[in-house]
Parts: C-alpha cells; sequence; structure tokens
C-alpha cells in the first residue's frame, strides 16, 4: 500500500512539472485543468465550425492549411459532437468575451456564447500547439499534439487596450495589421489609435485636404535625444488615406479588436494649425508642423469656425470608425494663448468662466454634447477633469491613478493608463545598456504588479473602472522593429493584468510560461526585448 502511495505521487508530481511545462498560455486562463494525453492534429481532423462564427474556424483552419500545405475546408456545423474533430460549439451560459476549452484524446471542443469567446477559445488552442504554429508558411516534420486540459476562461476587465502613437512616428499599414494581430493574440480588444499631434497629422480628412497635404509633412527629422539632437534635413512625414483607415478596421474586425481613433484637441494641434492657421489665436501667425519634441503653444482657439472645423472631422471620423469610443485627446493643453486672446477673454466674461481650465471645459462640453448627439461616446485624458467634468465623459487617468479615482467617485467610466506602469516607451532596462528611450524606468514585473483597482474606491466605485491601457509614445520609436522591442514582452505582461484574475497572478509563473511565449514572438518575427532574462538572474 504504502508503495502505491509512493508511486502515485512521484507520478502525480512528475505530471504537475509535465503540465507546467506544456500549458504556457499567456493571459494565464481562469481556470485550467490538466489532464493525461494529447489530441493530435493530422489530415484527417475536421474542423466543424458554427454557422454563426465562420471566421472564426476559417481563421484557424486557414492557418493549419498554410503550415502543412493541406487544403481542407471547414465543415458545416453538426447538432452533435464530431469524433476527432475540432468543433465549435455555441453555449448560452458562458459570459460575453469567454469560453471553455475542452481537449481529450478524441476530440477538441471550443465552447462560446458569442464568436468572439470562440475565438479567444482559438488563441489559447493555438498556444497549445507547438510554437511553429504561429509561423509563416510550410513547416515540415512537425507533430501538432495539443496536451489534454479543460479550460473555463473569462476575461476580468471588458476594456483590455494597447496604444500607438503615429503621429511622432508613422507606421505603415503593415505594421498596424502585424500589430493588431499581436493585440489579438493577447486577449487585448481594443487598439487605440493616435492619429495626430503637434508633430503631424495622419489621417486624410476629405474636407480639409491640407491637413494632409501640410500637416503630415515636418520639415526635418530630428535624430537622438531632444535638446542635443541632430536635424538630418531631410522632411518626415505619412498618412493613411480613408481607403487605408477602412481596411484597417475591416482587418481588426476580423481579429475582434476595436479601433478606437484619437484626434487631439484643444492641445497637440499645431500640424492642423500648420495646414489651418485660421483656426488658432494668433490668425496672423504661420505655424509649421513641429520639429521637436515636447508640448507645443499653438492650441485651437474656441472659435465658432474651429468647432463647425472639428464637427466636420470628428463626422468623417465617426463615419469611418464603428467604435462607440471616439477620443478627444484633452491632454496637455497650454493655455498661454489663451489668456493673451482677447477672442479667449470676452468669451470666458460672455459664458461666465472664471478661468482657462474652465474654458477648457467648456470647449470639452462642446464637442462631448457633439459626439453624444451622433450617438457615441467621448472618451478623454485626465485633464478633461479640469474645470469639471463633462457629463458623458469616459477617462482615461495617465497622470497616475488620482484622475481616475476622481472620476469613478463621480460615477464616470474610466480605463487606467498610469503612467508609472503601463508607458511602455520608458526604459524597461539599465537605460545604458538600453537605446535611447524618453526616459523613465519600467521594468517587466513592474509592469506585471499593477493592479488596476485603487484602495481609495469602494467596491461600488470600482465597477466604473473598465479596464487598462498600455500606451506606446514614440518619439524615440524611429522604426517598427524599436516599437516592438520597447512594447514586447512588457505588453504580454499588461494582458495579463487585464485578462487573468488576480488571485493567479504570479511573476515567476508568468515568466516560466513567457520562455514558451518568446518562440511564438520569435516565429511571428517580433523583435521582442531581452533584458527581461537578465532581470531574471
Ligand atoms: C505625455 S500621455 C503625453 C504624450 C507624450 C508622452 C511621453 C499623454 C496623454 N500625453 O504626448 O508622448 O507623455 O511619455
Amino acid at each position: 500500500m504504502k508503495k502505491l502511495i509512493f508511486i502515485l505521487s512521484i507520478w502525480t508530481i512528475s505530471f504537475g512539472i509535465f503540465a507546467q511545462n506544456q500549458y504556457n498560455i499567456i493571459p494565464v486562463p481562469q481556470k485550467l485543468e490538466a489532464q493525461i494525453g494529447v489530441f493530435t492534429v493530422n489530415d484527417k481532423t475536421v474542423i466543424v465550425g458554427n454557422a454563426a462564427w465562420g471566421d472564426v474556424a476559417e481563421l484557424l483552419n486557414t492557418q493549419l492549411n498554410t503550415l502543412n500545405g493541406w487544403n481542407k475546408k471547414v465543415v458545416a456545423d453538426s447538432k452533435k459532437l464530431v469524433k476527432g474533430s475540432i468543433q465549435f460549439v455555441q453555449d448560452g451560459s458562458i459570459p460575453e468575451e469567454g469560453y471553455k476549452l475542452d481537449v481529450s484524446t478524441k476530440q477538441v471542443v471550443i465552447s462560446a456564447k458569442t464568436a468572439k469567446g470562440a475565438f479567444y477559445g482559438v488563441q489559447t488552442l493555438l498556444q497549445l500547439l507547438p510554437t511553429d504554429v504561429f509561423k509563416d508558411g510550410k513547416v515540415e516534420g512537425v507533430k501538432w499534439s495539443i496536451p489534454c486540459c479543460k479550460i473555463e476562461d473569462a476575461p476580468r476587465y471588458s476594456y483590455r487596450g494597447l496604444h500607438l502613437d503615429v503621429g511622432r512616428h508613422f507606421s505603415p499599414v503593415s505594421f498596424i495589421k502585424k500589430y493588431i494581430d499581436l493585440i489579438a493574440l493577447h486577449k487585448f480588444n481594443t487598439f487605440h489609435w493616435h492619429l495626430t499631434e503637434d508633430q503631424g497629422w495622419r489621417i486624410e480628412i476629405k474636407k480639409y485636404p491640407k491637413l494632409t497635404e501640410i500637416g503630415s509633412v515636418r520639415k526635418e527629422t530630428l535624430v537622438g535625444k531632444y535638446g542635443s539632437g541632430k536635424y538630418d534635413g531631410k522632411p518626415y512625414g505619412g498618412f493613411y488615406t480613408q481607403e487605408e483607415v477602412k481596411e484597417v478596421i475591416a482587418y481588426a474586425k476580423k481579429k475582434y479588436v476595436t479601433i478606437v481613433p484619437e484626434i487631439e484637441m484643444p492641445g497637440h494641434a499645431q500640424a492642423a494649425l500648420a495646414a489651418y492657421p485660421e483656426l488658432g489665436c494668433n490668425q496672423d501667425k504661420i505655424y509649421q508642423v513641429h520639429t521637436t519634441w515636447g508640448v507645443s503653444n499653438d492650441v485651437f482657439c474656441p472659435r465658432e469656425e474651429t468647432f463647425t472645423f472639428l464637427e466636420n472631422v470628428l463626422t468623417e471620423v465617426i463615419d469611418l470608425f464603428p467604435s462607440q469610443y471616439i477620443h478627444i485627446g484633452g491632454d496637455e493643453c497650454p493655455k498661454d494663448q489663451w489668456k493673451t486672446s482677447r477672442f479667449c477673454q470676452d468669451l470666458m466674461k460672455k459664458e461666465g468662466l472664471k478661468d482657462e481650465h474652465e474654458l477648457q471645459s467648456y470647449f470639452i462640453r462642446r464637442i462631448d454634447k457633439f459626439i453624444t448627439s451622433k450617438g457615441r461616446k467621448m472618451i478623454g485624458w485626465d485633464e478633461i477633469l479640469e474645470g469639471g467634468l463633462s457629463p458623458n465623459a469616459t477617462v482615461m487617468s495617465w497622470r497616475g491613478e488620482e484622475g481616475g479615482i476622481l472620476a469613478a467617485k463621480q460615477n464616470h467610466d474610466v480605463i487606467m493608463t498610469p503612467g508609472s506602469h503601463l508607458y511602455l516607451d520608458h526604459y524597461q532596462a539599465d537605460p545604458k545598456t538600453e537605446p535611447l528611450a524618453i526616459g523613465g524606468f519600467l521594468t517587466l514585473e513592474k509592469v506585471y504588479s499593477y493592479e488596476p483597482a485603487p484602495k481609495e474606491l469602494t467596491a461600488e466605485q470600482k465597477k466604473f473602472i473598465l479596464g487598462l491601457q498600455a500606451n506606446v509614445w514614440t518619439e524615440y520609436m524611429q522604426t517598427t522593429n524599436q516599437i516592438e522591442y520597447m512594447v514586447f514582452p512588457r505588453a504580454c505582461a499588461v494582458s495579463e493584468v487585464a485578462w487573468s484574475p488576480s488571485s493567479s497572478r504570479n511573476f515567476g509563473d508568468f515568466t516560466n510560461r513567457l520562455k514558451t511565449h518568446i518562440e511564438r514572438l520569435g516565429n511571428l518575427k517580433v523583435n521582442y526585448a531581452k533584458s527581461f532574462l537578465a532581470e531574471k538572474k
């Protein structure tokens, strides 16, 4: 008897270790029960789709076909379970974005309530397969085995975002698509596309062609650190046509990623003013697209013409983007020009506004009213709290969590994006050995330690924290290679904070899983940073 117990316990321990090495899923699922055995995918394996989720089954099928040179078709749905298949099953009891995955030696069943949940089930399934599944093109000699398990999974937060600033440095459509793939792989559901900046306007607006003709090009390229860098004398630019924007939105839709577009106002507007100087407070001034980093003093003037312009721009943006949220910026708006403008001072008197913060609030409220009238929701950076928060606003808290806490206490929805934990433009390791970055110091471990539900809030107030987002400002990211380096693997840590239950947070376990995950990233040709490997030693 003793002998049997001994054998059994040795077996359990070794299975435990073995199991750990097999299930390297990021973000870690809510519940995973390891089982013995494997299911092997081969040319006989049928994928049984669910009629309503055709695209999801197709994504998996296409990938397996490409890797193996197969020419298989997804089989239409079946009322019964089909032995030997990978089958999609609808189950109304599962949460919106959740899924169940049941892998036995006989069959793989992905159950979900929605197509989106089924899509996340596929993301997990892909991570259970050998990492070669993330390669592009045919691979030889891989046994496609999936370790048996039962998984029940659903996200902790409903808003899980990754942002990209294309204003400072422009990223081509091909990269935006790759970025969206990576967003989806990590079960993020939102891509915040920061489209306008002092240093460049990047989206075509049909009514105002000069925004891109003039506003998307800066005279020179700054190379090196702001303040001591050099200009190379070459113009720098780029923008997305509306056709390209539509193509990106359609692409994102297939990956269940919502794109939140951002049009900055009233600050970060110098490129727009270079195109249409009449929108500034000093209408005789000749503006240029900003060539240095940092915040420009040239901001939109709150004249009627400016509101007409912004409403026209937003109308085109709303027509393009199906997203519920429209981001209007609102951050870092220097008030110097409003202080010296006769027009602004008169307007403040007329509207009974006591200072320039209230004038900014007046500005944002008007825009909020417009966006709300279009059936959408306005979201802005936490400066929109200053001078009084507009009634329908959602707040992105970036200067720490204070703004988010304040907004939640006023019953406004909040997305947490504090610079202290979620700014992926900060150094991730010793600046002496890292490529030039904007500053800050944010290790993988610190990102992973982030807890988005501040203690200052009651349980009721915490419900206003819809989720979190990591931001990627590109002043010092001149190439897409450098963006990848700064974003990965730190975004992997963000994904786990956003998706997985806080009770499963364990940095050691995460970095163990990450060893396999970076193989996936490598196969996807992502230039991830390796500094965290040194950090671990
Ligand atoms: C602050 S975060 C900004 C950006 C900069 C970033 C650099 C925010 C709303 N505004 O314009 O790029 O810092 O870390």
